[in-house]
């Protein structure tokens, strides 16, 4: 264990079983070593983003097992937002300072691709200053697969349509095996690495989850990260990982055990320390709660997410997160953790300190 420590003090690159052997160290051991990674990258900004998260339609040809979202027999409304509600949902979410949406929605197969595409363009008409994250490369693979498009024809279209950057869902786990127990059907391990590939080609920039605490094993996350390393080697184009914590609430997945928090503080630190290619780690607090984001800030996470405004997909499953977080209250709670709030935008310019 000391020639790992040595390794990670000497800022080396891990292998899978040293990484996967790292879970072995206490938790203050490992959080000091990705502490010291964090700090030498950013010392103590902590970043984050005024956002609005918008899910404009939770009808689902897909059948997640860990989803709450998709209408279901767990979940029986379904919705599909018109342009005009999500236009005025922009509209009014930029007077309130609002710098980026971040579009999310379900594989609809009634909607129609130019549903899918048009909303973009219409709020770079209307709104040419806000940011667009939006369509994951799940939804990409869907909207290829039922358009009949290649994955290069469908980002042509965000491009042209003024999707500025990617968000990083879909990822799941990549690992087959339990992929194909916990999202069966949906785009694949390969798939989705071949989709971002293919946008960070283009010069844009994206970000990649991972969902864990569910059925997978230690074994699994470390895979994931390696996976995305990988990719990040061949092409720069990753901003954050983003380590999601499974929700349990109203979805189809029995899982009797959960993670403890010196579990989820663990894989953030392991995440800093494997990850040395991806500049920024974000504590989502809207699954990790935000009590645990604010102690992940060191076990290596620099980023908070944003303040969000709404947001239905862990909501569904269970997360305190419905209704955002008030941004004098997020600044404080970073201040008052003893880091320095940094407003940036979507591709991480800094903004303000507050
Ligand atoms: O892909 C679904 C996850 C993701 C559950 O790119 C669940 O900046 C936990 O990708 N428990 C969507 N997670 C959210 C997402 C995201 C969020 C914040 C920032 C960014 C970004 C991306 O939510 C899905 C899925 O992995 N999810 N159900 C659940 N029960």
């Amino acid at each position: 264990m000391q020639t790992i420590i040595q390794k990670v003090e000497n800022q080396e690159r891990v292998s899978y079983e040293e990484a996967l052997k790292l879970y072995e160290l206490d938790l203050f051991t490992l959080g000091k070593l990705a502490n010291n990674i964090r700090k030498e990258m950013w010392g103590g900004k902590s970043f984050f983003n005024i956002n609005r998260h918008i899910n404009p339609t939770n009808i689902c040809k897909d059948i997640c097992k860990f989803c709450a979202f998709s209408a279901s027999r767990k979940n029986p409304n379904p919705y599909t937002m018109s342009h005009e509600e999500i236009l005025n949902i922009v509209g009014e979410s930029r007077e309130r300072g609002v710098k980026e949406v971040h579009i999310v929605s379900a594989h609809n197969p009634d909607a129609g691709l130019k549903w899918y595409m048009d909303v973009f363009s219409k709020i770079k008409a209307a709104y040419p200053d806000v940011h667009v994250k939006a369509l994951t490369a799940a939804e990409i693979n869907f909207l290829a697969e039922e358009y009949h498009h290649s994955y290069a024809e469908i980002i042509d279209m965000m491009v042209e349509s003024g999707v500025d950057s990617m968000p990083g869902g879909g990822a799941e786990i990549f690992d087959e095996t339990v992929r194909h127990v916990i999202c069966k059907g949906k785009v694949t391990s390969d798939q989705w690495i071949e989709i971002h590939k293919l946008w960070h080609e283009r010069g844009r920039k994206s970000n990649a989850t991972m969902l864990f605490g569910h059925i997978e094993e230690r074994a699994h996350r470390v895979d994931h990260m390696m996976r995305l390393r990988d990719l990040q080697d061949i092409t720069g184009g990753f901003n954050t990982f983003i380590p999601l914590v499974y929700q349990r609430d109203n979805n189809f997945l029995n899982v009797k055990n959960f993670l403890s928090s010196q579990e989820i503080l663990k894989t953030m630190a392991i995440s800093r320390i494997v990850l040395d290619n991806i500049p920024h780690l974000k504590a989502y607090w809207v699954t990790s709660t935000i009590n645990l984001a604010l102690v992940s800030q060191e076990f290596g996470a620099d980023d908070l997410d944003g303040t969000i405004e709404r947001e239905m997909i862990n909501s569904a499953a269970g997360a305190n997160s419905g209704n955002g977080m008030p941004l004098k209250e997020f600044v404080n709670f970073i201040k008052n953790s003893g880091f320095t709030p940094v407003e940036r935008d979507s591709l991480y310019h800094e903004l303000k300190v507050w």
